[in-house]
C-alpha cells in the first residue's frame, strides 16, 4: 500500500502535509553528497551549522511557506517561530536533520515533525500528529496521526510504500545512554546500574531519531538526562522529545523527563531543552519510581 492510500481517511490538510514532507524528504536523501560542509554559522544553541542543515532547513520551510495549510512553523535551526500568511491553521514543528554531525561518517540521520491545530508552544499531548523520515541504508518513513504508528519505506520508484503497521513496541534489552557518566545524577546512575544488572545493552549511536527507531521496534530505552551542570539535559523539548515522544505513546511505550509525561510539559521557549528518558513503559516507570522513591528503591 502506497503512502497515499494509507491517508485516505485522514483530515486533508494533514494528509497532505504528510504527503509534502515524504517528497521534500526524497530531495533531502538525493543531497546529502552535495552538502556535506560546515557552514559558517551557528544556530541558536551555539552549534555550528552543517551546510546540510540549513539547505534542508529551507528547502521545508519553502514548500511548507508556499502550500496553504501551514500557519506557524518552529525549527531547530530558526530563533523564532514562523508565521505564514494564507488560510492555513496547522502548526508544524521541525528538526530538519537530527544527527547531522554524523553525515560525514555515513551515519543514519534524519527528519523530525510535530504537527499540531494551531500553536506550536503548546503541550506533546496537543499534537494531532507527528512523523519522522530516516536517512539510512533505507529511506523510511514513520507517522502517526493517533490512529496507530505505521513505517513506510522509499522504492526505486520513488514510491513510499507500506512495511509495518500499527507497531507496538516490543520489550527488549538494549539502551542509549547519553550524556557522560561521571556527570549523572544520582538517581540516573542507580536506573542505569540496574539496568546494566539486567542485561541491558548498549546502542547509542549519537543520533536520537535512529537510536529511537530501534528501540521502537527492538524494545528498550533512549535517554539524555539531565547532569551535573546542565540539569535540562541536551535535547529539545519542541523538536526532539515531543514528536518522537508521541509517536513512541502511540505505539504504547512511555517518555518522560524523570519525574512526569513529556507530553504534559507546557513550553515557555521554542529553544526549551528537557531531560528525556523514551521506551517502553518498565524502563520509564522504574526511572521515575527511584526518582520518587530516593535510592532506597
Ligand atoms: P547533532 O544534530 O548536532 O548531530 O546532535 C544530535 C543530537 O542532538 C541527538 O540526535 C543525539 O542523540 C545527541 O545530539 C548526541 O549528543 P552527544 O554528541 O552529546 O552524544
Amino acid at each position: 500500500m502506497r503512502l497515499e492510500e494509507h491517508l485516505a481517511d485522514c483530515d486533508e490538510d494533514l494528509k497532505e502535509l504528510i504527503l509534502r514532507i515524504g517528497n521534500v524528504c526524497k530531495t533531502i536523501a538525493s543531497g546529502f553528497a552535495s552538502h556535506q560542509t560546515y557552514s559558517d554559522t551557528q544556530n541558536i544553541y551555539g552549534e555550528q551549522q552543517m551546510a546540510l542543515d540549513k539547505w534542508a532547513d529551507e528547502v521545508i520551510i519553502a514548500d511548507l511557506k508556499k502550500s496553504g495549510i501551514v500557519k506557524y512553523l518552529a525549527s531547530e535551526e530558526q530563533p523564532e517561530v514562523l508565521k505564514f500568511k494564507g488560510t492555513g491553521s496547522l502548526g508544524v514543528t521541525l528538526d530538519p536533520l537530527d544527527g547531522s554531525s554524523l553525515i560525514d561518517v555515513n551515519l543514519a540521520v534524519g527528519t523530525i515533525v510535530g504537527i499540531y491545530r494551531g500553536r506550536v508552544l503548546a503541550p506533546g499531548k496537543e499534537m494531532i500528529g507527528a512523523m519522522y523520515v530516516l536517512y539510512g541504508p533505507l529511506t523510511t518513513l514513520t507517522y502517526t496521526v493517533k490512529k496507530g504508528v505505521h513505517d513506510f519505506v522509499l522504492n526505486p520508484d520513488g514510491e513510499y510504500v507500506l512495511m509495518k503497521e500499527n507497531i507496538k513496541i516490543p520489550e527488549g534489552k538494549i539502551f542509549a545512554p547519553g550524556a557522560l557518566r561521571k556527570n549523572y545524577l544520582p538517581g540516573h546512575l542507580k536506573w542505569m546500574e540496574t539496568l546494566e544488572s539486567q542485561g541491558y545493552k548498549i546502542r547509542f549511536s549519537g543520533s536520537f531519531v535512529a537510536d529511537v527507531h530501534q528501540i521502537l521496534h527492538k524494545g528498550g530505552v533512549f535517554t539524555y538526562p539531565g547532569y551535573v551542570g546542565k540539569e535540562q539535559g541536551k535535547l529539545r523539548l519542541l523538536f526532539e522529545a515531543n514528536p518522537l515522544g508521541f509517536i513512541v505513546e502511540q505505539a504504547g511505550g512511555a517518555t518522560s523527563h524523570g519525574n512526569g509525561d513529556i507530553l504534559e510539559v507546557r513550553p515557555i521557549a521554542v529553544s526549551q531543552r528537557i531531560p528525556i528518558y523514551i521506551g517502553g513503559k518498565d524502563e520509564i516507570n522504574l526511572i521515575e519510581k527511584i526518582n520518587k522513591e530516593g535510592l532506597r528503591t
